[in-house]
């Protein structure tokens, strides 16, 4: 018994033995596994901090981007496609900056800039008045400036390499050419037009406006008033309720963008009337956002000219021609088309060009990005 008792000791004594051996095994992989771990963590993190410091690191191009403000759907979008062009990932550091619709800031931001020492300034003009002075201060900085959207009217047109945007009287051409069709085709006797304007002195509203007022012109159409209702759907709604006290017979708005239609649609329903097919007012307007547009599909827009708002490929190709030191280009316009609350397409010739009116689907308003 005795012997027995001493033999399972020592074989306890044994496998315990060994069970120690296996823990102190197990134990040292997981430590020396662990501090593999630490130590490739710490050298990718060394890396990353060397090479945050060292000059082996591709310095990432600096742009000072001022833009106009966030008025509308469409601002939002066409701020959405410079923030998805110029990331760090691609080689850019963006500076944005808001303006909150004010010129004065964006003056200022463009002096911050000169002084950021960037490669870079890029800016939508709020108006096209007042830009010399600054420019001539980037100019001597020996920062090239592009300018999208709307436009600079100064002396020397030299103070900026290019500038990319929309043909805003072509867009007024179209909707009002589209809005002829329209008439004519359900025989309306008279047009009596309201004109809610965009910020006044901004390149779109310009174009968008004399487009209205030769068309008006052309084909007879009364034209009872013009005001600005700042591309925003507050101060349009304000503009067209006072319009409605003004003229009992207005049975036609042309706002100059989305926001503006919104706001004009609330204004005319809210003074009992009606907008749409059957309606006691058509709205024609401009952007075709994705608001804009759905707001087509159920009927309270007639006409909407779209405003192209993807100027980020655009500056980067500018970029490209500047770095490679042969600009080709002084304007570049974006691509873009009208829809309409209608059947089918339609094709209309403006300037002996053929543009196709597109009808309103429900595709083209899910495509819609923004
Ligand atoms: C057009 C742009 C206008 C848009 C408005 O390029 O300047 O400004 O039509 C925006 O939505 O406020």
């Amino acid at each position: 018994l005795h012997s027995t008792s001493r033999r399972q000791r020592q074989m306890c004594i044994r496998d315990s033995k060994y069970v120690m051996k296996r823990i102190m095994t197990g134990l040292v992989g997981i430590v020396l596994l662990i501090s593999i771990i630490v130590i490739a963590v710490t050298a990718e993190g060394d890396k990353r901090i060397e090479n945050d410091g060292s000059e082996s690191q591709e310095k990432l191009v600096t742009i000072g981007f001022s833009q106009v403000g966030a008025e509308s759907d469409w601002r939002t979008a066409n701020s959405i496609y410079i923030k998805q062009t110029f990331t760090p990932e691609r080689g850019y550091d963006l500076l944005f900056e808001d303006a909150k619709q004010k010129q004065s800031n964006q003056i200022m931001a463009i002096r911050r800039f000169i002084q950021q020492e960037v490669d870079y300034i890029v800016f939508s003009p709020v108006v096209e008045s007042g830009w010399d002075t600054v420019l001539e201060e980037a100019k001597r900085a020996g920062i090239p400036v592009i300018v999208i959207d709307r436009k600079v009217s100064v002396r020397d047109t030299g103070l900026y390499t290019a500038w990319i945007g929309s043909n805003f009287y072509l867009e007024g051409q179209k909707a009002c050419k589209v809005l002829n069709h329209y008439v004519e085709e359900n025989q309306i006797p008279e047009v009596n037009i309201v004109n809610i304007q965009g910020t006044l002195g901004a390149t779109s509203q310009i174009g968008r406006t004399n487009a209205l007022e030769d068309a008006a012109d052309k084909y007879g159409w009364n034209l009872l008033a013009q005001e600005s209702g700042e591309y925003t759907e507050a101060k349009a709604y304000e503009v067209m309720t006072k319009m409605l006290k003004e003229y009992e017979d207005i049975n036609f708005v042309y706002c100059e963008n989305d926001n503006e239609a919104f706001g004009a649609i609330d204004a005319i329903r809210d003074a009992g009337k009606t907008v749409g097919p059957g309606g006691d007012i058509q709205i024609i307007s401009f952007d075709a956002t994705q608001e804009g547009l759905r707001r087509m599909r159920n009927g309270e827009i007639l006409i909407d000219a779209e405003c192209n708002p993807e100027h980020g490929y655009y500056v980067e190709k500018v970029m490209e021609q500047i770095e490679d030191k042969e600009l080709l280009q002084k304007e570049w316009n974006v691509p873009e088309e009208v829809f309409a609350n209608i059947p089918e397409n339609y094709e209309i010739m403006l300037g002996g060009k053929r543009y196709t009116i597109q009808a309103i689907t429900e595709d083209i308003v899910k495509q819609r990005e923004y």
